[in-house]
């Protein structure tokens, strides 16, 4: 099959981090021959260290990756169209498909608009189903998700024992953190320890109230955030405090698979890092991207009737979510913690911490494992979308 994929970057790196996992899914599980066309490559390079901001065209790991520029190559389509989160292909591309319609000499592609990952139940009546367009060229509407209704969650083959492996050696999680830049001093904390958790988190999440909760608990941790992310976190913690903070750089997604894999809990957020931290095995709290009216909260309750963990991570999981009032700082604020005058901060540190106490955290670590384990037994994702569009093609 030779597929385009077009993404377009919306913000931060869930577009391009869904689509390039994608790519490569479709192309080394299924040996599909992909074009991928990325209109913001300087967020592609940030996750793929390799990629060239500025090329017009570019092999990458097999994947001809084509800047989507206002004026982008006349390309011919090929077999299967996939346009994800409904970023609407270039005119000039669209044209060419309706051209192959018209001249009825041979098929348009299947075209498949990859949408949002959700949990709500609704997606499972629209997946798969197709609309035909004024122009005859019809679209077939894929939902990634969390049941059999849907088109599973993109995950690699092999990639449970690769975690395995991977999570039974201390060695090898050692060195591959001392690649990140982790010093000695910082390791021994983790070696003595320490608790090791990931943060992966937009502005708003309630950051200083995690460090309190962390901080209030009986076991050491060890922070590990992005170069970028929470940029105030320093300045939030107490002095003297058994929580040790280590920046860590942008990584490849295979890297950030094991950065994860190395976590006790890993807080992660948007799309792509949530699926790569079930994959974990592991606790995970996860930041839903906010929209506007709440929306997102409704997507986040639905997520949550599929997560296995009990009450008190549930709990944590929404006050996570529950950005604090503003009241003057809180965020960053070295002192905030003793001063803040809203219950809110003292409520999300309780709820944070109580997730953390026994029987709660070795309940969610068990919930982690069982819910991998659940997933993992579905078809995938790449899997799912091969199949459906094996099918659209033999019965044309
Ligand atoms: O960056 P995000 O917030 O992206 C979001 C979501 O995709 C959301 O659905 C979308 O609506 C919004 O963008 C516009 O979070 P997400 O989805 O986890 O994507 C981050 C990607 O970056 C993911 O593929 C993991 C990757 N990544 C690395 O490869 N290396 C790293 O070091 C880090 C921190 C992330």
């Amino acid at each position: 099959m030779q597929a385009d994929i077009f993404c377009r970057v919306v913000d931060n790196y869930g577009d391009i981090g869904v689509c390039w996992r994608l790519a490569r899914r479709m192309a080394q599980g299924h040996g599909w021959s992909i074009r991928l066309w990325v209109d913001d490559l300087r967020a592609f390079a940030r996750i793929q260290p390799g990629i060239t901001a500025d090329a017009a065209r570019q092999m990458f790991d097999g994947i001809d990756v084509v800047h989507w520029t206002p004026e982008p190559p006349g390309l011919e389509p090929g077999d299967v169209v996939i346009e994800a989160f409904a970023c609407d292909p270039p005119s000039a591309f669209v044209h060419a498909m309706q051209q192959r319609l018209h001249s009825g000499q041979a098929q348009p592609p299947i075209w498949i608009n990859l949408e949002y990952l959700s949990a709500e139940p609704w997606i499972e009546s629209c997946h798969g189903l197709s609309s035909q367009r004024p122009d005859g060229l019809t679209k077939y509407f894929f939902f990634p998700g969390f049941t059999p209704a849907t088109g599973g969650l993109l995950r690699e083959p092999g990639l449970s024992a690769e975690r395995d492996s991977f999570q039974a050696s201390h060695d090898e999680q050692e060195r591959f953190l001392r690649g990140l830049g982790l010093g000695d001093d910082v390791l021994k904390h983790w070696h003595t320890g320490a608790r090791l958790v990931s943060l992966f988190c937009y502005p708003e999440a309630p950051v200083a109230a995690l460090v309190k909760a962390l901080t209030d608990d009986t076991r050491p941790t060890l922070l590990l955030v992005p170069e970028g992310v929470a940029p105030s976190l320093e300045q939030t913690l107490a002095a003297g405090a058994h929580v040790r903070i280590a920046r860590v750089p942008f990584v490849p997604q295979p890297d950030f698979d094991r950065l994860l894999w190395c976590a006790d809990l890993n807080f992660v957020r948007g799309e792509d890092s949530l699926v790569r931290a079930a994959w974990a095995a592991r606790p995970l709290v996860w930041q839903i991207y906010p929209q506007d009216e709440n929306v997102h909260l409704e997507k986040l309750e639905a997520w949550l009737t599929r997560y296995p963990a009990p009450a008190e991570a549930q709990a944590a999981i929404r006050a996570w979510n529950a950005p604090l009032p503003d009241d003057g700082g809180v965020h960053g604020d070295p002192g905030a913690v003793a001063q803040a005058p809203d219950m809110g901060l003292a409520t999300t540190v309780a709820a944070l911490g109580a997730a953390l106490l026994s029987p709660a955290w070795a309940n969610w670590q068990d919930a982690a494992r069982d819910w991998d384990a659940a997933q993992a037994a579905r078809p995938d994702l790449g899997d799912s979308l091969a199949e459906f569009c094996a099918k659209l093609s033999r019965k044309r």
